[in-house]
């Protein structure tokens, strides 16, 4: 089997991806066109905005504004979060940990907590792949199906599963009493998915004192943690941020040996972005890229997205990229794919049946 075809069929575990950065091209252009039409934005210049490839980390904040016009509105956040979660599970992703912004929009009626209804909902709504998630009923695991598929025999297709759990992101915008009320929320919602927070947003923008308060708010109240670290160079936010010893950090660009030195101390498992971090220049080339010296150390980590619709990519593709890149042969790839059950944010008994599905896999793909 090809190597790429090979990655596709690979069970995968996505602990690093946002919900509006993972919507498809078609979906934006279809909500661009619906507001063009109602005159909110001129359809042209965000067609041209859309597809355009290849982006700058500042270009890319301002397309998230963008995106954030197209899809505010409960309807259309439920619609993506259903579609993102199907793109995933075709991928063979087994287990999607999905973050996004709780967002208010008074012209909507939109509240943070109404906002992740909306993705709830979302979850709720996908009927082309079995979902299992947590419901407030009972707090066990419950899968959640559309009609069941026939063959053309009239017996059942064995339909894909995919484990969906949340993170609430705290914007970097966001004052401290806003990233109060994100965690705060995000307790209010331990029973339906919701297994920890994010810190991300424009690395340029805010203070870390500002989130700080909410960060340990989230660590007293039992809620793992996990931060866009280094992103840019910033030596003091970036040993404070391993100061607070968070469960995982995302990208980890800019850090330099003595910060290296402590988070391979701590073990602290790095979510790593190979084809963000060169579409947004935080690398000149995949060679120089951390993955190999962490990989080498055998530092914890996983292979991530990040964006998938923003940078045009699949957790397939950046297993593909990694094997080729650093030259690991599938067994290695089937490894490391295993590996990330350990880091997500979720309980044994569901990491024990991740361990099942490779399990299963290995006798197909390593022979
Ligand atoms: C930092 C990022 C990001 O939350 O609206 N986001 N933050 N670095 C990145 N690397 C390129 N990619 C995405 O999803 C979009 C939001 O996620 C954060 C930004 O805050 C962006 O607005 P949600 O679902």
């Amino acid at each position: 089997m090809e190597l790429m075809e090979w990655c596709r069929e690979l069970p995968k575990i996505e602990l690093h991806a946002h919900l509006n950065g993972s919507v498809r091209d078609s979906t934006l252009l279809e909500l661009a066109k619906v507001l063009g039409e109602k005159g909110v934005i001129v359809f042209a210049d965000v067609a041209h905005v859309i597809m355009k490839n290849g982006r700058s980390l500042p270009e890319c904040f301002m397309l998230f504004d963008l995106f954030h016009i197209l899809t505010t509105d409960h309807q259309t956040v439920t619609r993506i979060t259903k579609e993102v979660i199907e793109d995933f599970a075709a991928e063979n992703v087994v287990y999607l940990e999905l973050r996004t912004t709780p967002k208010k929009n008074e012209a909507k009626g939109m509240t943070k907590r109404s906002y992740m209804e909306a993705v709830i909902d979302g979850i709720k709504a996908v009927d082309s792949v079995d979902v299992a998630f947590v419901t407030s009923d009972t707090s066990k695991l419950m899968t959640c199906s559309g009609s069941i598929p026939v063959n053309g025999t009239g017996s059942p297709i064995k339909r894909k599963k995919i484990y969906v759990r949340l993170l609430l992101s705290i914007d970097r915008r966001e004052t401290t009493a806003a990233a109060m009320e994100t965690v705060n929320l995000a307790m209010d919602l331990k029973d339906f998915g919701v297994v920890g927070i994010d810190l991300s947003g424009n690395p340029v923008i805010g203070e870390w004192e500002t989130f700080l308060p909410a960060l340990k708010h989230a660590k007293e109240l039992g809620l793992p943690i996990t931060l866009h670290c280094a992103e840019v160079p910033n030596k003091k936010e970036i040993q404070a941020m391993l100061d607070i010893h968070p469960q995982r950090i995302g990208h980890a660009c800019f850090l330099e040996d003595e910060e290296w030195r402590k988070a391979k101390f701590l073990k602290i498992p790095v979510e790593i972005c190979l084809t963000s971090n060169i579409r947004t220049e935080r690398l000149s080339s995949l060679h120089n890229h951390h993955f190999a010296d962490l990989y080498k150390a055998k530092h914890p980590l996983s292979l991530c997205t990040d964006d998938s619709g923003l940078f045009s990519t699949t957790l397939s593709n950046e297993y593909y990229l990694a094997a080729s890149t650093f030259g690991l042969n599938k067994s290695e790839i089937f490894v490391l794919a295993r590996s990330a059950i350990q880091y997500a944010f979720v309980d044994d008994e569901v990491k024990e049946e991740l361990t099942k599905v490779f399990d299963d896999a290995e006798k197909r793909l390593i022979s």
